[in-house]
């Protein structure tokens, strides 16, 4: 049950300035982020709808963490992953976002996250593995080398973004783990905590909390696969799923569990929230495909946010959401209609 909504809340061409300081780092194809700021100069808060002009103006996050968490994001390394992509805006990655926890409108992690707190935040290592136990976060990122990965987001609902994350590879922490030779999938959760999120104090929701994910092992393993702690190379925030969440670009941005508090490896396939919830609609693979429709819309094609009131900004949806030369070996012999 995704909800399907839309434009309700879609970001809007004024919000095309990506942070500053942060570009002023980093210099992604001046020409085309020239274009884009001049195609934003041409929509004027008159001509914004009310709801866009709330989203413009609507402060950045306060964010939580640790001081030693915050220097180690600053001190995340810069990779070659996707700098030819356009970030979107900061206030579009932080501001419209599924985070069901807190609400089913786009606007509704940003307006209820302050209530999460996340640190202390410790995570728990369970199941077909040598080192089981809880492992502070402090101690799981312990030696880590964080780095910038820009990735593009695609939503399952067709609209995608280009996100710049601090974290690292989550093969780093499976390593340490270590998997017996049976474990061949490893399943995450969020927090449960029905104080902080009031979805899971709702009588009403259709979810079986708390949300679950999982991935088969080489898929986890793949460097591709990430932990982030970061965005815009300060900490994540809590509408983003601070302090530790899963990204995996490839796949709907279901797949990207946030809030992580435990991992365990497993035998079997885990169970996971939206493969339980809607079966024929959200399959336990979710890898992007533009070749396999949704039920209920297809998946061809998606809105790359921000998109607004000149241009609904629709690109054409890629095969492994553009990451096929890395991780189609993975797939080689499966029918993806079958597993989708
Ligand atoms: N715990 C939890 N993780 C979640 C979700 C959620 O509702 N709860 N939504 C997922 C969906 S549908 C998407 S598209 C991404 C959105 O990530 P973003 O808000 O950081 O862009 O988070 C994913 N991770
Ligand atoms: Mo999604």
């Amino acid at each position: 049950m995704l909800i399907f909504n839309p434009r309700r809340s879609d970001p809007k061409p004024s919000e095309i300035t990506p942070k500053d300081t942060y570009l002023n780092r980093r210099s992604f194809m001046g020409a085309s982020i020239g274009t884009a700021l001049g195609v934003s100069a041409v929509v004027t808060a008159a001509t914004m709808s009310l709801p866009a002009l709330a989203l413009a103006t609507r402060k950045e996050p306060a964010l939580a963490g640790p001081d030693w968490l915050k220097q180690q994001i600053a001190s995340a390394r810069e990779t070659a992953y996707g700098t030819d992509d356009i970030p979107a805006p900061y206030s579009a990655i932080t501001n419209y976002n599924n985070f069901y926890e807190f609400g089913y409108d786009k606007d509704d992690p940003a307006r209820y996250a302050n209530k999460l707190t996340t640190d202390p935040w410790s995570v728990e290592i369970a199941g077909a593995c040598e080192n089981p136990g809880r492992l502070s976060l402090e101690d799981l990122l312990k030696g880590i080398d964080l780095e910038e990965r820009i990735y593009r987001l695609r939503c399952v609902e067709a609209w995608s973004m280009v996100i710049p994350w601090i974290g690292f590879p989550l093969a780093d922490l499976i390593k340490r783990c270590k998997p017996l030779s049976n474990a061949k999938y490893v399943q995450f959760q969020t927090l449960e905590d029905p104080k902080q999120f009031p979805e899971q104090r709702s009588r009403f929701s259709t979810i079986d909390w708390p949300y679950q994910e999982a991935l088969r092992m080489d898929e986890a393993m793949h460097p591709l696969t990430i932990l982030a702690v970061g965005l815009y190379g300060e900490v994540l925030p809590n509408q983003n799923g601070a302090p530790l969440r899963l990204v995996v670009p490839w796949k709907y941005g279901f797949k990207s569990i946030k809030s992580i508090v435990s991992l365990r490896f497993s035998e079997t396939q885990p169970t996971t929230t939206w493969s339980v919830l809607a079966p024929k609609e959200y399959g336990f693979y979710a890898n992007v495909n533009p070749d396999v429709d949704h039920p209920r819309w297809s998946q061809a094609r998606e809105r790359r946010l921000p998109s607004g009131l000149l241009s609904a900004n629709r690109v054409e949806t890629r095969m492994f959401n553009g990451y096929a030369d890395e991780v189609s070996s993975l797939y080689k012999d499966m029918d993806l209609h079958r597993f989708y």
